[in-house]
């Protein structure tokens, strides 16, 4: 009896023991948003829009501010303006100078990406700066990418450490105390590097792995400027343009293939590039898919698609049948690795609002070596020979 007992409590601890060793091994944070990372969590005393701006620290529970930061909430007037919140009831402002930070259980080594929605009040040069330090970028908000007011962005880090602080600091001195960016909706996404697939050089040519996107919004993440291909939101790709692109979702747009691609904005001022592996002086094609995302973007749509030093407009033709065609382009490698790059040539804005920007939509990017080429060419000349002597076997 006893023994069956102790075996019991045995199995018992055991089954504990390793629920804790499961609790620590995910004790990293989840994908998704943060712990408040809405900003919808009463603070002690609850939300309170009389108090209006003020020095000293905000409570905003789960988040650490310094400096002038402020709960904003949605129909907040602020110079017969009403104040942008992205996403439900409240936001956060930061004032001159103003950051919050909120600390992070990570993975040492990972590559993290982190989305969070941002507008600006009233200057024209505000800009935001995200950082997990040391790394650090100062985002730009100063183009409006859509008509709404505000715009989701990505930014990525490699976790130098297992506790880590993610900071959202206005680097800006404004005359107006009350200006300075609105923050909301932020999150987190563990990114994984893929693999190469067989036959295909470029990584992650179907955009698949990505920035952490909302179900509920509508406006896609940007991706701004990231020359360090080690850490881009979009892994494989750099976007080497001072202007932003725009990861997009099946949920809210068309995609050509899977449930994630990227809209090209800003014309030349958009340009997302990749260097593949190729041998040198061997004969490569660029295959892509090319199309519409079906959010009212005015047309014509046409991307400027690179391939080492070929480079080739094409436009987008509309087909009743589908929402995107397969173009493709043919170079010749001249090292070991070759730039592939897409920029949109038009400035294209919706036709809805005309006023948010849009253009063509890239999907599935392959750079294949073309074998398939020479064995055709083979086997036709194999064919033909065939053919010949079938003839003149007959004529005989
Ligand atoms: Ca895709």
């Amino acid at each position: 009896m006893k023994m069956i007992w102790s075996s019991k409590v045995c199995k018992w601890v055991l089954v504990l023991c390793s629920f804790l060793l499961v609790e620590l091994v995910s004790a990293a944070i989840q994908d998704g948003p943060l712990v408040n990372g809405d900003f919808e969590t009463p603070p002690t005393g609850g939300f309170s829009s009389d108090i209006g701006f003020s020095d000293g620290p905000t409570n905003i529970p789960s988040w650490k501010s310094n400096g002038t930061v402020e709960l904003v909430e949605s129909g907040e007037k602020q110079g017969g303006m009403i104040l942008i919140v992205p996403q439900g009831s409240h936001a956060v402002r930061l004032g001159n100078d103003a950051e919050i930070s909120q600390k992070l259980k990570v993975e040492k080594a990972e590559l993290y990406s982190v989305t969070f929605s941002a507008a600006r009040t009233c200057a024209q040069l505000e800009a935001l700066n995200v950082s997990v330090p040391p790394a650090s970028q100062t985002i730009d908000l100063q183009t409006l990418y859509s008509v709404q007011g505000w715009d989701s962005y990505a930014w990525a880090f490699e976790a130098q450490d297992e506790d880590v602080s993610i900071v959202f600091k206005n680097p800006g001195m404004e005359d107006d105390p009350a200006c300075g960016p609105i923050i909301d909706d932020v999150a987190i996404k563990k990114l994984i590097v893929p693999d190469k697939t067989k036959g295909n050089a470029v990584v992650n040519g179907d955009f698949e792995e990505g920035p952490f996107m909302f179900r509920n919004e509508s406006l896609g993440v940007l991706l701004p400027t990231n020359l360090d291909e080690d850490t881009s939101s979009l892994p494989g790709w750099i976007v080497e343009s001072n202007r932003a692109v725009r990861y997009i979702d099946s949920y809210h747009y068309t995609v050509p293939e899977g449930k994630r691609a990227v809209e090209l904005l800003s014309g030349k001022e958009g340009i997302i590039s990749q260097m593949v592996e190729t041998k040198p002086n061997k004969p490569y094609r660029l295959t892509f898919s090319l199309g519409h995302a079906s959010d009212t973007c005015k047309q014509p749509l046409a991307v400027m698609a690179f391939a080492g030093d070929q480079a080739q407009n094409i436009h987008y033709t509309p087909n009743s049948n589908s929402t995107f065609q397969t173009a493709n382009l043919n170079f010749t490698a001249k090292a070991d690795r070759t730039r592939v790059a897409f920029y949109s040539i038009y400035y294209n804005t919706r036709s809805d609002d005309m006023s948010s920007l849009c253009g063509p939509v890239v999907d599935d990017v392959r750079v294949q070596q073309s074998w398939s080429n020479r064995v055709g060419l083979g086997w036709l000349v194999l064919m033909l020979g065939c053919t010949f002597q079938v003839l003149v076997f007959v004529s005989v």
